[in-house]
């Protein structure tokens, strides 16, 4: 496991969060990295330490030799071509760089806040709202992940790793039927070694920092 307490990479991190992605992330890179790992209900994330590495006050953060990295798409984007020999981005003159970053932002830019959408029970909007409606999203995820064994075909890339992260919470929370092609998209990807090894981890870091009885 790559995961070491020297480490030129540290990610800040919290159980039940979104930095599960980030983890996924990491795993798949295979590079040696710290865990730098809190309890959200401590509030450290809002502390003018961590609001340095991140102004919004969230996680997951990941710090590469000292610069920060925030906002999961970006990291994506950023860790899978600063750490190319994992293959997890397309060349940038490779044809499907494009579809590739396409999906990462369609993960924040769309999945999300089609979800906002969703559990708060907002009226859609698809001509208003920049991500359509909750159902544009859930067709054109679905068209998107029926058409190979990943998103761009036979290569998995980083666009997987933010796309299921996203379509699989939306399924955990029931926004989308635990059967069909984005179950059984979500079912393939998250097949891979390294999310379980991420798994293992949350699943660790979760014991150590119990969720709180209200
Ligand atoms: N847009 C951010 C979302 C990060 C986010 O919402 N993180 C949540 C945990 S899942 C958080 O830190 N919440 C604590 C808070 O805002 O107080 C990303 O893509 O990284």
């Amino acid at each position: 496991m790559p995961e070491t307490l020297e480490a030129d990479l540290v990610l800040h991190y919290a159980p039940r969060t979104r930095s599960l992605v980030a983890l996924w992330l990491l795993e798949e890179l295979g590079v040696p990295y710290r865990l730098a790992s809190f309890d959200l209900a401590t509030g450290h994330h809002k502390s003018p330490e961590h609001l340095a590495l991140n102004p919004m006050g969230k996680v997951p953060v990941v710090v590469d030799r000292g610069v920060p990295v925030s906002e999961l798409g970006a990291i994506a984007i950023y860790l899978a071509d600063r750490y190319p020999a994992a293959g997890l981005a397309p060349a940038l003159d490779h044809p499907d760089r494009a579809a590739y970053l396409r999906w990462v932002f369609f993960s924040s830019a769309i999945i999300e806040p089609a979800l906002a959408e969703k559990f708060g029970k907002w009226e859609p909007r698809p001509r208003q709202h920049a991500w359509g409606s909750f159902d544009q999203m859930l067709e054109v995820a679905t068209r998107g992940v029926s058409s190979g064994t990943y998103l761009l075909g036979d290569r998995f890339c980083a666009a997987d790793v933010t796309v299921a992260g996203g379509l699989r919470y939306a399924m955990l929370f029931g926004a989308i039927p635990k059967e069909g092609p984005i179950a059984d998209y979500v079912g393939r990807v998250t097949a891979r070694e390294a999310f379980a090894r991420a798994s293992a981890i949350e699943a660790r870091e979760g014991e150590r920092f119990p969720m709180k009885k209200p």
